[in-house]
């Protein structure tokens, strides 16, 4: 069977990589696939939403070179929450240069991403060094990686020949869990497929994000982690509503996915 037509405990079990099966299975735990892509600019906003929000995702997605008063004190508590409310965290940093850079950007500098980020992603545009580069640093701390497949924004490039190589590159190598993308890509392996640009709200917003919704990228189209960020903390809303709405959602869609 498909692995979209396995449960996420199963594929928990039965996962090589020990984050893999630690995510499938706070995703069973707490019934989510969502996870909470919090683009707030402060310490204080993002501690507070991260608490309030934290019981229903699964990963608390990050930004934090955004936050205008980071310090270590901020990893510290989030790495508090995380264990408070069951969820990972992943550090959307992108990386997108050669090898020997991203080790330094990844294990370095002010934010030291690999010390408190579970998932990190990047970009193959600079080849498979770039892999190997973030897999030194992140391996011994038995963090995972996530492939930029594509993208959820209007005229991004990340499309055909240029996916494909993403799939065959994530296929290889052990440190890689998956992608962002809008489907699942391969039956090689167990890959985990997270995807932005999802909302119940609205069909964009006006520099070029697009959204789906929960059914059509969970249930149709095979997907396993929704990203939701405006949906959910957006000007108006009410942010632990929404996002047991989204939890909902997600977990619904995912449910009809294991019976077509
Ligand atoms: N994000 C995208 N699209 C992508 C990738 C990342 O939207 O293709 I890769 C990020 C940007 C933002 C979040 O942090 O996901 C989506 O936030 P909204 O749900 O507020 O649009």
């Amino acid at each position: 069977a498909s692995y979209s037509q396995k449960t996420y405990a199963a594929r928990g079990r039965e996962h090589t990589h020990p984050l893999a099966c630690e995510l499938f299975a706070t995703m069973e735990r707490k019934q989510s696939n969502l996870s909470l892509a919090a683009d707030v600019t402060t310490k204080a906003e993002l501690i507070a939403l991260a608490d309030r929000v934290g019981p229903f995702i699964c990963v608390l997605k990050t930004h934090v070179d955004i936050i205008s008063d980071f310090d270590s004190d901020l990893v510290v508590q989030l790495q508090a929450l995380a264990a408070k409310h069951d969820f990972l965290i992943f550090e959307d940093r992108k990386f997108a240069d050669i090898g020997n850079t991203v080790k330094l950007q990844y294990g370095g500098g002010i934010y030291r991403i690999a010390d408190w980020a579970h998932i990190t992603n990047c970009h193959v545009i600079p080849g498979e060094g770039i892999i190997q580069g973030l897999a030194e640093v992140g391996m011994p701390k038995n963090r995972g990686l996530l492939l930029l497949a594509e993208m959820s924004s209007k005229g991004m490039l990340a499309t055909g020949e240029y996916t494909a190589r993403n799939v065959e590159m994530a296929v290889d190598n052990p440190f890689v869990i998956g992608f962002i993308g809008s489907r699942r890509f391969t039956e090689a392996r167990d890959l985990i497929t997270m995807t932005p640009g999802v909302g119940l709200h609205a069909s964009g917003d006006a520099l070029g994000q697009q959204y789906r919704t929960p059914e059509t990228i969970v249930a149709e189209n095979g997907s396993d982690i929704i990203i939701v960020g405006r949906g959910i903390y957006g000007p108006g809303k009410d942010p632990v509503a929404e996002a047991e709405r989204y939890r909902a959602a997600g977990w619904a869609a995912y449910e009809r996915r294991l019976q077509r």
